[in-house]
């Protein structure tokens, strides 16, 4: 398959051609040369014992009876139900357990920031911490902020072991929401509870009623978003600083000729915090003048750490997911330095066929082939010293004939957490969502969109990413985007406030160039999705849209998604009502029943439900029909009438 069929970024299009040339391999070619299972991908495959592995695929082309259908079952008796649901809810456990790791080492070095334990860290943001502290039921009155923030510590790891109770930040979300919560019985007790549990009932011979599995994998990903996740956000805010609106820069063309460049990837902020100050070392930029590398140190990121420090310090974005392979093609990247979660066993692999050296940071993940530095937590700046020191040592490695460094990148503002929405919209001394919400009900902006999740070589790289947010916001739906996704976008600089005059519609521009912000907002890493729920909670309280988030003219979607966490995410949203779509492939395919439990069922029980459509053009055209008849239902169709005839009016007014 040709280079740019793969993708639409001409970034990756050059390198892609460039590792052929140089003869590496990559996940692209991967994926186009082992095609998926078809059993597995439908969620048909179990392989929880031994007296399996039993493949269970569907009927599909040929008609089934329903005797057929229920002969159709694993060797312990398990039917397709059961299977279908137990992958899952075991999904599910998996990014659950993902986000909420990294909210948990988060939590431990908030707690030693707190206590002055540790000097790299401290209590940046105090406004924060008070509204945490309240949230949480911590007294602020009279107190210091040190004293606060060690109960605010104390109370987040407790989270996620603690034996009575349900989550705190449960009590965060609108009151008929906590309703169904508790009607249903979906409260998280603990977040390691929850994750523990479905990993029980999903064992061999355990829980063997689908929608009884499913009321638990509903039960861990609400610990993941209003537990994990939240928490992983909220603290580090607090820690590190809430993000506001700072320019950037994204695509491999942020790595610099005649500069030490170094990528930061995968998850946890606290290390490429760290990274960041070390690169800006005087000592440490002097060593790589004298390496020869003229231009000093060059820091940019990938995954999501690179979100991170793009939030909070404009540390350029070198590319999404799928591009960390090709950084390393570039032959310009001497360190590539990784934590957890979507990192590539194939790096070192690559790395081998330049001079770039991966090394790995998280005492829970190593790569053979990688050199490791344990990020200790309690000397993060020596660690991070250490692995600059390193990559300039290997500048004078560099193969000049290997180098090539695509000319594309492309500016992009981001940092806007719930707070800056907040601010932006409503003023510094009036911060609100008033603003928002009223233009929702004037029908300028018809509605929001969060278009998150990863990028997915089974899919034209960025393509789908592109062409739905594009129709989107086109359509006057403002979009707010987190992870791969919103790299997708920025690359194509629909993060810029310039797009709003060139790719929203009148309604939607309308407001961006009042408020100057762009059409499409990025709230920043995976589990600051998190943010999206903050933000859609203030919109219900607010007053106007309803009063559940259900009620919102809202919906989602992860159009290239892969990872498990994207599932945790995605039933985390559904289970909050709000309607969310998923492209590439569905991975409970191989049960109707299941299938439509999660897409029918879901629906009549949390009001958000799951859908299914790989087409981008058709995913908007679902996500933009659910918006209007949640408009509708709000009695705020007619509004929107009203709104393009008061257009037409100003038009004929600047006419004359
Ligand atoms: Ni999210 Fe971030 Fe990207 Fe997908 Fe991976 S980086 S946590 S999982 S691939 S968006």
């Amino acid at each position: 398959m040709a280079s740019n069929e793969r993708s639409i970024d001409y970034a990756t299009i050059e390198m892609l051609d460039k590792a052929e040339n140089d003869g590496v391999g990559t996940a692209f070619g991967r994926a186009a040369s082992m095609k998926p299972c078809p059993i597995g991908g439908e969620g048909s495959c179990c392989k929880m014992c031994a007296m399996g592995p039993c493949r269970l695929p569907s009927a599909k082309n040929r008609s089934e009876t329903a005797q057929q259908r229920d002969e159709r079952r694993g060797v312990c008796g398990a039917t397709i139900e059961t299977i279908a649901a137990r992958n899952f809810v075991r999904m599910i456990a998996g990014g659950t357990a993902a986000h909420s790791d990294h909210g948990r080492s988060v939590a431990h070095t908030f707690l030693a920031a707190a206590k002055g334990e540790d000097s790299n860290f401290s209590i940046v943001d105090e406004q924060k911490l008070l509204q945490v502290a309240l949230d949480f039921g911590i007294a602020i009155e009279g107190r210091s902020a040190r004293d606060i923030a060690i109960d605010v510590g104390e109370a987040a790891i407790e989270e996620f072991g603690k034996t009575h109770g349900t989550l705190r930040f449960l009590n965060r979300a609108p009151l008929k929401r906590q309703q169904i919560w508790k009607e249903q019985e979906v409260e998280p007790r603990s977040i390691d509870r929850e994750v523990v549990e479905s990993m029980h009932r999903t064992t061999m011979g355990v829980d063997m009623d689908y929608e009884h599995l499913f009321q638990q994998g509903t039960r861990t990903a609400l610990a993941d978003g209003w537990g994990g996740s939240m928490l992983a956000t909220e603290l580090q805010d607090i820690m590190l600083g809430t993000p506001v609106p700072v320019r950037g820069k994204v695509n491999l063309g942020v790595l610099r000729p005649d500069t030490v460049n170094i990528i930061v990837h995968g998850h946890e902020p606290l290390l490429p915090e760290m990274l960041v100050v070390a690169c800006q070392d005087p000592e440490l930029i002097a060593l790589a003048k004298a390496k020869g590398a003229e231009g000093g140190i060059n820091l940019g990121g990938i995954c999501c750490s690179a979100n991170e420090v793009l939030m909070r310090h404009g540390v350029p974005l070198a590319g999404n997911m799928l591009q960390q392979e090709l950084a390393v093609v570039s032959g310009a990247v001497e360190s590539m330095v990784v934590d957890v979660q979507c990192v590539m066993q194939s790096l070192p692999k690559v790395a081998e066929c330049y001079h770039t050296e991966i090394v790995t940071t998280s005492s829970r993940a190593k790569i053979a082939g990688a050199v490791h530095i344990d990020f200790d937590e309690s000397k993060p700046l020596e660690a991070a010293r250490e692995i600059v020191r390193r990559a300039i040592n290997r500048y004078p490695m560099r193969q000049k004939a290997l180098v090539n460094i695509p000319q594309h990148s492309m500016d992009l503002v981001a940092g806007f957490s719930h707070e800056t929405i907040n601010y932006l919209l409503g003023g510094l001394f009036r911060a609100s969502y008033r603003p928002l919400n009223e233009n929702i009900i004037n029908g300028r902006i018809r509605g929001v969109a969060g278009v998150v999740g990863c990028s997915n070589p089974r899919v034209k790289h960025d393509d789908a990413h592109a062409k739905l947010v594009r129709e989107l916001i086109k359509n006057d739906v403002l979009v707010i985007q987190t992870g791969c996704a919103a790299m997708a976008c920025a690359k194509l600089g629909l993060m810029t406030p310039e797009a709003a005059h060139l790719h929203a519609g009148p309604g939607l521009a309308e407001v961006c160039e009042a408020v100057g912000i762009p059409p499409v907002l990025h709230m920043g890493a995976c589990v600051d999705n998190s943010r999206i729920l903050m933000a859609a909670t203030a919109m219900v309280k607010e007053g106007g849209l309803g009063d559940d988030l259900s009620d919102l003219p809202v919906a989602g979607a992860a159009p290239e998604w892969m990872s498990e966490k994207a599932i945790a995410i995605g039933q985390y949203f559904v289970a909050s009502g709000v309607y969310t779509v998923f492209g590439v492939s569905w991975p409970t395919l191989g049960s109707e029943e299941v299938t439509r439990w999660l897409f029918e069922g879901m629906g009549a029980i949390y009001g958000g439900r799951w859908a299914f459509e790989p087409d981008p053009e058709k995913m908007a055209r679902l996500m933009i029909d659910h918006i209007d008849s949640k408009r509708k239902a709000l009695g705020l169709d007619k509004a929107r009438e009203r709104v393009l005839f008061d257009m037409e009016m100003r038009r004929e007014l600047e006419a004359v």
